[in-house]
């Protein structure tokens, strides 16, 4: 639908109040037609912004949670930093809905079984029951026909939901403990459920601070997440939902340009990634030696992200040259250019200054340059998202969580390498997103900092666990064939390369992607 006839059809049902169906997808004639309409107009659970509901999609733990929390208490909660459902998962863990071996932080995005929302349910609600009514237990022990692979602690609470209507088993008879729940499902159940208390909804709707973020969370190219913005420490979409963005960085454009091209885009993003990095080095024969050369491989690769639907990160790769103060007029121009040109595209995220380093502090150097810098882009790009270095190699964020910028859309990028950093620099990304800064991880490696040694996966797993548990994207080091571990492709794979001919450290880069 074009924006404008939606804009219009927005308001025209805001004025006059929604008839029929609310949503393009949900016709009156769906079984779950009644259950949407009843939990969207309390607010509980509510469609997107391009008038669907999207039923058949799967809903989260966060998500399930989130809608329960705010049906039993709608308040709108202390604000609780880090993933946008802690608030709500923190609330039901307090209130017993759940025990402390059954969710952790890494499930929260995963998609919610079905015995777990009718555990939720049920202890949410407190909906009344006949306790241990033998007659009931045996009725159900033998109508439901996988009832053995239901672990014994839910048994009970599955077959009160049954008997209270809330859910009945597929064609089969089976009830599919592990599978996941749609949301109209989610609707039903929670609906269904709901009806047989005596607890009132919520009367004002949710607050857009606590909305489950869009479809399965996570994922999702810019023709479904839109213009990006930055909303307390989260990135959002334009529905105001949480955004993962998951990629890959190419290596330095002047040495591996070749696979900053479109087929490798195009590779990248099958393999499920929303986010390409371009890593155009100002120094080591970079942009301030070859501006030229090193625009067009930029634009091809800005051109190739916008055709495979992908965010792209136009990244200022200061390195050696510690200071970006060094080349802030080059910049100036680059960054004018650039936001000039691409301005008017959704996909273009800014990063002004890759690794300041040496002898440079925040407030000094980095926060000045940030402040001449960010002003040219947003003359061009109003609401863009611009990533922002900090001194240490981007480590030193904390100082600039102390400290932050007064500009709207702005993160701070924390680079990691897991064979050099390790629990202290998560513990200064907790630090800084308990300041309100928010932080994308742009740079990380399984290697060691210097580009290689290891493959560290155990401490990549522990940050990634870390990463999903606090909703901050992450752009893997790097896209190419170097003999180095840092590179995700085998040395000498060439740009014929597939999804077979990864490194090790590109396997758990691209099985990132789908986490
Ligand atoms: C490394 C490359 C390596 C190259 C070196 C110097 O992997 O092949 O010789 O740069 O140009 C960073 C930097 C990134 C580094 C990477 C690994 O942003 O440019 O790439 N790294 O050392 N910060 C921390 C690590």
């Amino acid at each position: 639908m074009k924006k404008g006839l939606l804009a219009v059809l927005l308001v025209f049902a805001a004025v006059f109040g929604c008839a029929a169906s609310a949503y393009t997808d949900v016709g009156t004639d769906k079984w779950y037609y009644e259950n949407i309409q009843a939990m969207s107009e309390k607010g509980l659970l509510k469609g997107y912004d391009d008038g669907t509901f999207r039923p058949d999609n799967k809903i989260t733990y966060a998500e399930f949670v989130s809608v329960l929390k705010r049906y039993v208490s709608p308040s709108a909660g202390s604000g609780a930093s880090g993933h946008w459902a802690r608030e709500a998962m923190e609330y039901a863990y307090g209130s017993g809905w759940y025990d402390y071996d059954e969710i952790n932080e890494g499930l929260y995005d995963t998609a919610i079984p079905r015995y777990m929302a009718v555990k939720l349910t049920a202890l949410a609600l407190d909906i009344p029951h006949t306790e241990n009514d033998d007659g009931v237990y045996w009725r159900y022990m033998n109508e439901i026909k996988d009832f053995g692979s239901i672990e014994g602690r839910y048994a009970y609470l599955v077959i009160r939901a049954y008997n209270d209507g809330v859910l009945t088993g597929d064609e089969n008879g089976n009830f599919n403990p592990n599978n996941p729940l749609t949301r109209a499902e989610a609707c039903a159940v929670i609906s269904r459920a709901a009806g047989m208390t005596g607890i009132g909804p919520a009367d004002t709707p949710a607050s857009p601070e606590t909305l489950p973020p869009v479809g399965e969370g996570t994922r999702g190219g810019v023709s479904e997440n839109g213009k990006l913005r930055v909303t307390g420490t989260r990135l959002c979409n334009q529905n105001g939902g949480t955004v993962v963005l998951k990629g890959m960085s190419t290596h330095g454009l002047q040495w591996f340009g070749q696979f900053a091209d479109r087929a490798s885009i195009a590779k990248t993003a099958a393999a499920g990634a929303n986010v390409f990095r371009l890593a155009m080095y100002t120094a080591e024969g970079g942009y301030l030696s070859n501006p030229d050369s090193m625009k067009r491989t930029l634009y091809n690769g800005i051109d190739g992200a916008i055709a495979e639907d992908m965010y792209v990160i136009v990244d200022w790769h200061i390195l050696s040259d510690g200071n970006p103060m060094s080349s802030v007029e080059q910049a100036e121009g680059f960054f004018d250019e650039v936001s000039a040109k691409y301005g008017d595209y959704d996909n273009i995220i800014y990063e002004i200054c890759n690794e300041p380093n040496g002898g440079v502090t925040w407030s000094g150097d980095v926060k000045p340059y940030a402040e001449r810098i960010i002003p040219v882009i947003r003359r061009n790009d109003p609401d863009c998202v611009i990533l922002v270095g900090s001194p240490t190699w981007s480590q030193d964020f904390d100082k600039a969580a102390d400290d932050p910028l007064e500009f709207e859309n702005i993160m701070y990028t924390c680079h990691f390498y897991a064979g050099t950093h390790t629990q202290w620099l998560r513990d200064r990304i907790t630090y800084a997103l308990s300041k309100g800064a928010p932080i994308f991880v742009s740079e990380w490696g399984a290697s060691a900092a210097d580009g290689n040694g290891g493959v560290f996966a155990e401490e990549t797993r522990a940050w990634l666990d870390f990463l999903n548990a606090n909703n901050i994207s992450r752009v893997n080091w790097s896209l190419c064939d170097k003999n180095e571990t840092s590179a995700a492709i085998s040395a000498g794979a060439g740009t014929d390369w597939s999804t077979d001919t990864l490194s090790e450290s590109g396997r758990l880069a691209f099985d990132d992607f789908g986490r």
